[in-house]
């Protein structure tokens, strides 16, 4: 059934005009009851589909509901999504995207879920990805990149985000080191880089984005509402996933293209262009000393660079930032 359905929808898709219920039993090689049926079945699950007498049938829109063909569709990229796996339930999409990576599949493949019950933030921390409200999204690339360069995948990312909020809203999306995206000094986005690695050789990248969109106040778990947030909160407005998603997506891919092409300046400078606290002064401890630091930048292999007093500049790989009055605190 589920076969059948997806090759339906498949032709429905390519097909700019009304297409006759006599074709589609053709071309699927099942009966028009089977068809009629089958239409039923997707109007059920929120597909539009006009039926006019004489000329057959037409998809007019397509579900809130994401899956794959409604993510594909429309989908204007060239290499990233062209394998996409959506699920209504997982763990992790990082999980799965690792086990894929394993099976071979392809540079690109994509990884969305609708909820995840074990979604997971660095070292380990528990990333909450309540079904429905959110993008957890998990990217596979396989990068001709040395290892010491995987973090600049990461910033990279964080640039695609903090840009198209800022493109599709009036918000004022800031990243904060390394790699949070904030919106009114609160968490609305993370991203998760995980890497495997021979040698000289990165063999795989897991590249996990998540990102609340659609949460209300009280939908935000209350132990961190004071920090986190969501797209929807902050804009008072309602975002549909799946744009939001193909957004990204064709952004993303746009921007790793540009990257491989003429290297991290163009990164950089948009990372810093949004870095929350860069050209500021924040306290930094660490376990030698406690410091007050003038924020510099960021740094080809994904350190910040932060200058003391005295003027002398030092690479910050982990440090404890006080990121100051407001502002959010891990
Ligand atoms: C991150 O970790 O920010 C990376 C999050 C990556 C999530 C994506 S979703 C798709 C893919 N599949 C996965 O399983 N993961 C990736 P970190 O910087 O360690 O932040 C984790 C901390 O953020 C937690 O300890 C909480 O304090 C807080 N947190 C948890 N859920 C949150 C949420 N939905 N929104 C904002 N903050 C959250």
């Amino acid at each position: 059934m589920e076969s059948t359905r997806k090759q339906l929808i498949n032709i429905l898709e390519k097909q700019k005009e009304h297409i006759s219920g006599q074709e589609l039993s053709d071309q699927l090689n099942i009966s028009r009851t089977a068809i009629w049926k089958h239409m039923n079945e997707l109007k059920k699950d929120g597909y539009q589909i006009e039926a006019v007498q004489r000329k057959g049938y037409k998809i007019i829109s397509y579900p809130d509901k994401i899956s794959e063909n409604t993510l594909q569709w429309g989908l204007e990229t060239s290499w990233i999504g062209k394998e996409l796996h959506h699920y209504d339930q997982v763990e992790s999409t990082q999980a799965i995207a690792h086990r894929m990576a394993k099976q071979g599949k392809p540079h690109g493949t994509v990884i969305v879920a609708d909820e995840q019950v074990k979604g997971k933030g660095r070292m380990s921390r528990p990333w909450h990805s309540p079904k429905g409200k959110g993008i957890w999204m998990s990217l596979l690339l396989r990068p001709e990149l040395a290892p010491i360069q995987a973090p600049q995948l990461t910033l990279l990312a964080a640039t695609v985000l903090a840009e198209l909020i800022s493109h599709y809203s009036e918000l004022d999306p800031k990243i904060k080191w390394p790699n949070d995206i904030l919106v009114n000094h609160k968490k609305i986005s993370g991203i998760l880089t995980e890497m495997q690695a021979e040698q000289d050789q990165i063999q795989y990248v897991v590249l996990g984005i998540g990102i609340n969109v659609n949460q209300e106040e009280d939908e935000i778990p209350e132990e961190i509402r004071h920090k986190a947030s969501s797209l929807k909160i902050e804009s008072n407005k309602t975002w549909e996933v799946q744009t939001v998603i193909q957004h990204i997506l064709r952004l993303f891919e746009q921007t790793y293209d540009q990257y491989l092409d003429s290297g991290f300046e163009h990164v950089k400078s948009i990372w810093e262009h949004y870095g929350y606290r860069i050209g500021e002064e924040v306290k930094i401890s660490t376990m030698k000393r406690s410091w007050k630091a003038f924020l510099v930048g960021i740094e080809p292999d994904g350190a910040l660079l932060a200058r003391d007093d005295s003027g002398n500049e030092e690479k910050l790989y982990s440090a404890e930032i006080h990121w100051g009055e407001g502002g959010y605190h891990a």
